[in-house]
C-alpha cells in the first residue's frame, strides 16, 4: 500500500520535531515546510534529516504554500507554524497576526485550491481561554484571549471551524494546553528555569530573574501531546478537542521541583524582575480533556515530575558539554 504523506509547518519547532518522529514511526512520508534563513536552524530535526523531505515556504507567502502542497500531495497537513512566544506578540502584533492568524487562512485556501480532501490540523491553544471564564476549561468554555498572540489564535481557530462548515473540509483544531520538553525554546518559562538550574549548578550563573511566579499552568509533555494531533485526523468526522493533563501548578512550584532535581534550593537563586511581567496576564489554566479521552482514547503518559526531571537532566548534560 502507498505510504501516507503529511506536510508539517513549523517542523523546526518543538512540536514539529516530535510530530515528525511520531509520523515517521507510523511509516508516513513526512514533508516539512522550512522558511528561508541566512543560518540553518535544524537543531531539533538534525537527527531526522535524511528521513524528511524539506520544502521551502512561508505562512506569509500564499504561492509557496500552494507549491508545497502540489509538491508533497499530502493526505494530511499539520499547521504548527506560528509566532508562538506571547511577549513577542506585544512587540510585533502585526507580524504575529499575519503569521499566527492570517497564515491559517492562507493554508486553508492553498488546500482548497489544491485538493479539498486533505485533512487539516490547526494548532489552537489554551491561550484562547486567557482570562478564564470558568475552571477547568473545556471545549464549551467561552474564550477571552489576553495577548495579540491569543487574539491571532482566536481568529485562526474560528477560520478553521468556518472552512469546515462552509466548504465541508476535514479541518480540526486541537486546543492544546502548555506542553514542554528538553526541546522547548529557551525563552519559555519552563526551559528558562531548567536551563538556569543547569548553569547555576555548573557555577556559570548566580541567579535566575523571572516575572510572575503566581501564574498557574497545566503543563504536559510535548511527546504525548503530538499523538493527540494525529488521532484527531484519524476520526470519521472532524472536530475540536481540548488536550491537557488536568493538573495545574504555579511557576513557583515548577521552580521548586526543577531546582530540587539538581540538589539546589530555588529560593536562594530566583529573583523577581518587573521586566518579565506582561501587560495582561493569563492567571490560571487547567484543562478538562474528558472529550479527548472518550473520543480519541488519548491520555497523557508522562507525569509532571518526570517531565521536569527529563528537562533538568538534559540541560545539566548540555551545559556540562558546553563547558568542557
Ligand atoms: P515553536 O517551537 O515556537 O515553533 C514554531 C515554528 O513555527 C517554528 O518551526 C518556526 O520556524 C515556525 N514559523 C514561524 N514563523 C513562520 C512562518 N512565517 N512561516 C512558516 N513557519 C513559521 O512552537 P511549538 O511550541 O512547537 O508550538 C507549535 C504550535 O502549537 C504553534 O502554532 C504554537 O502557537 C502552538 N501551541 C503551542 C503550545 C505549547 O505549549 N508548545 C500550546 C498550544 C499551542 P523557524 O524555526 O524558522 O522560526
Ligand atoms: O509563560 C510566566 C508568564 O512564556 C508561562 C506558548 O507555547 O503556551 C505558551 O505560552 C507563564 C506566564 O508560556 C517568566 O507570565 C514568569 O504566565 O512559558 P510561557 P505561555 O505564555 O503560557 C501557550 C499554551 C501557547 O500557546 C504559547 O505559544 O510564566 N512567567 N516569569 C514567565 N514567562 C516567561 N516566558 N519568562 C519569564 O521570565
Amino acid at each position: 500500500m502507498a505510504k501516507k504523506r503529511a506536510v508539517i509547518t513549523g517542523i523546526t519547532g518543538q512540536d514539529g520535531s516530535y510530530l515528525a518522529e511520531f509520523l515517521l514511526e507510523k511509516d508516513y512520508e513526512v514533508f516539512g515546510l522550512i522558511r528561508r534563513s541566512s543560518t540553518v536552524n535544524f537543531e531539533r530535526i538534525s537527527h531526522l534529516q535524511d528521513k524528511l523531505e524539506l520544502i521551502s515556504g512561508d505562512l506569509l507567502d500564499q504561492k509557496s504554500l500552494v507549491t508545497a502542497l502540489q509538491t508533497a500531495k499530502p493526505h494530511e497537513v499539520y499547521n504548527l507554524g506560528a509566532q508562538s512566544f506571547v511577549p513577542a506578540s506585544w512587540e510585533q502584533p502585526m507580524l504575529t497576526g499575519e503569521i499566527t492568524g492570517l497564515g491559517v487562512t492562507r493554508m486553508l485556501e492553498a488546500i482548497r485550491t489544491t485538493d479539498e480532501e486533505i485533512r487539516f490540523y490547526q494548532a489552537s491553544t489554551s491561550e484562547l481561554f486567557g482570562k478564564a471564564q470558568e475552571t477547568p476549561q473545556s471545549e464549551t468554555t467561552p474564550f477571552y484571549p489576553r495577548s495579540p498572540y491569543g487574539v491571532s489564535k482566536l481568529y485562526a481557530h474560528w477560520i478553521t471551524i468556518n472552512y469546515r462548515e462552509s466548504f465541508d473540509m476535514f479541518a480540526c483544531a486541537g486546543i492544546l494546553f502548555n506542553h514542554e520538553s528538553p526541546r522547548r525554546g529557551l525563552e519559555f518559562v519552563t526551559r528558562k528555569i531548567t536551563h538556569a538550574v543547569a548553569r547555576i549548578k555548573h557555577g556559570i550563573d548566580e541567579e535566575l530573574r523571572l516575572g510572575n511566579l503566581d501564574a498557574r499552568r497545566d503543563w504536559g509533555f510535548a511527546g504525548d501531546f503530538v499523538q493527540a494531533m494525529w488521532l484527531m485526523l484519524q476520526q470519521d468526522k472532524p472536530d475540536d478537542f481540548v488536550i491537557a493533563t488536568g493538573e495545574t501548578r504555579t511557576i513557583r512550584e515548577f521552580c521548586q521541583v526543577a531546582f530540587d532535581r539538581a540538589g539546589l534550593d530555588w529560593e536562594n537563586y530566583v529573583v523577581v524582575d518587573e521586566r518579565f511581567f506582561r501587560p495582561a496576564e493569563v492567571n490560571i489554566l487547567l484543562g478538562d480533556a474528558a472529550k479527548a479521552s472518550e473520543t480519541l482514547g488519548w491520555k497523557p503518559e508522562t507525569s509532571f515530575e518526570k517531565m521536569v526531571q527529563l528537562m533538568v537532566d538534559h540541560d545539566l548534560e548540555m551545559v556540562a558539554k558546553q563547558s568542557e
